[in-house]
């Protein structure tokens, strides 16, 4: 027998990360993953999984070698049919995802939402009056899913009717990154239709003239893109923007009902509104992985993946892992979350996260203005998908700040 140093037996794990024990608490499992080893063989769908924060910032780096195009979810589009056309953005690679991404980081870029800015404060400060009437509410309903689904949308320039399908339609589409386990089948028998609908809020005919999807329509007549991808990038906005920054509110206000010293922190100084949300963004980390496929043979940590192989980068676990951050689990205002991976990393990094931080620093701030407490006041509930980490209750009771 020969060994050689070029040569590491990878650790392997049988446990499902997609099943609902891990689903419901991953802490355990994701510690286990990333004490295993850099590299680990994950037996339930035979891919290489990482959970440590330096080989999970590496591969989102490293687009060469680590492909989206052949989809970042468990299934190979080299060899199965993807259930939708791919994404230009999330499921491609250079060249052909660069000409998509350039036309939406401008859309989507601190200068072109600087017009949105006052009105979204406006709107967050009088959901938040409404919401205060009553002293309890759930506040994943009553506002994580409340204010992004009143502003972003329109901000798209989607017409009103039919707005209640995009959570269904992005619930889906972030399970079906998974294996076809029971929560793919759930939303299988809605699909065609939830699809059909929102394919047909991507054409010029229905987009408001004053919207992102406007502008992608003017890049596609400038010939930025063509017009056979503006569609598909108008989908983009629909299918990633709404259940990602739904739960990220959600980790948010979540956060702060359980570390009632941060929330005081932060009502004394209101400028950590940003600060506040990607510590949630890391701490809880919204989307909790994604795909890559092996281009060729990569080495990573000593291990050699083959080529064609699928790796699942734990974004989750490597924003949690103590090789990186200290006191890990905590939610911590003095720390600087910069460096997380809750957005992802390089070429593909969230081209919507300054939409992100804009819809919480507005919702955060009319809250601090307004509530003194906030505190759990029943079950917190979680949602079960394949990619997101979720809540579908947060009973909170707040106690209403004295006016002057
Ligand atoms: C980041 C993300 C998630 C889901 C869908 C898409 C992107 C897309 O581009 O369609």
């Amino acid at each position: 027998m020969t060994t050689s140093a070029t040569h590491t037996v990878v650790p392997v794990s049988h446990v499902d990360p997609f099943g609902h024990e891990v689903l419901e608490d991953p802490h355990q499992f994701h510690a286990e993953l990333r004490d295993a080893g850099p590299v680990v063989h994950l037996t339930a769908q035979d891919v290489y999984a990482l959970g440590r924060h330096e080989q999970v910032h590496a591969a989102l780096s490293d687009w060469q070698s680590l492909e989206s195009g052949a989809g970042v979810g468990l299934s190979n589009f080299r060899h199965a049919k993807p259930w939708r056309p791919p994404s230009l953005l999330l499921e491609a690679d250079p060249p052909r995802h660069d000409a998509p991404r350039a036309v939406l980081t401008r859309i989507l870029g601190p200068r072109a939402l600087r017009r949105l800015r006052d009105a979204w404060f406006a709107d967050a400060a009088a959901l938040v009056e409404r919401v205060l009437r009553t002293p309890e509410f759930d506040a994943v309903t009553a506002l994580a899913e409340e204010f992004p689904l009143r502003v972003f949308p329109d901000a798209v320039g989607i017409p009103k009717e039919g707005r209640e399908n995009l959570l269904p339609y992005g619930d889906h589409l972030f399970n079906a990154f998974g294996p076809p386990n029971d929560l793919v089948e759930k939303g299988t028998s809605r699909i065609a239709e939830l699809s059909e609908w929102v394919d047909a809020q991507c054409r010029p005919a229905v987009l408001d003239e004053d919207g992102f999807g406007a502008r992608i329509w003017e890049a596609a007549g400038r010939g930025d893109i063509t017009p056979e991808q503006a569609p598909l990038v108008v989908r983009s906005l629909l299918s990633a923007g709404v259940d990602t920054t739904v739960h990220g509110l959600a980790a948010v206000l979540h956060a702060f009902a359980t570390h009632p010293g941060q929330w005081r922190r932060f009502r004394r100084n209101p400028g950590l509104a940003r600060v506040a949300f990607d510590e949630a963004v890391r701490l809880e980390s919204p989307v909790q992985t994604f795909f890559r496929t092996a281009v060729t043979d990569v080495r990573i940590g000593g291990a050699v993946i083959p080529g064609g192989r699928k790796i699942l980068m734990f974004l989750g676990a490597a924003n949690r892992d103590p090789r990186r951050w200290e006191r890990p689990g905590e939610f911590d205002l003095s720390r600087d979350p910069s460096g997380h991976v809750g957005f992802g990393m390089g070429i593909h990094q969230c081209v919507g996260q300054h939409v992100a931080r804009l819809e919480s620093e507005a919702l955060l701030t009319a809250l601090a203005e307004r509530v003194e407490r906030i505190e759990i006041a029943g079950p917190v509930v979680r949602h079960h998908n394949n990619t997101l980490r979720a809540l579908s209750s947060l009973p909170v009771r707040v106690v209403r700040a004295g006016r002057a």
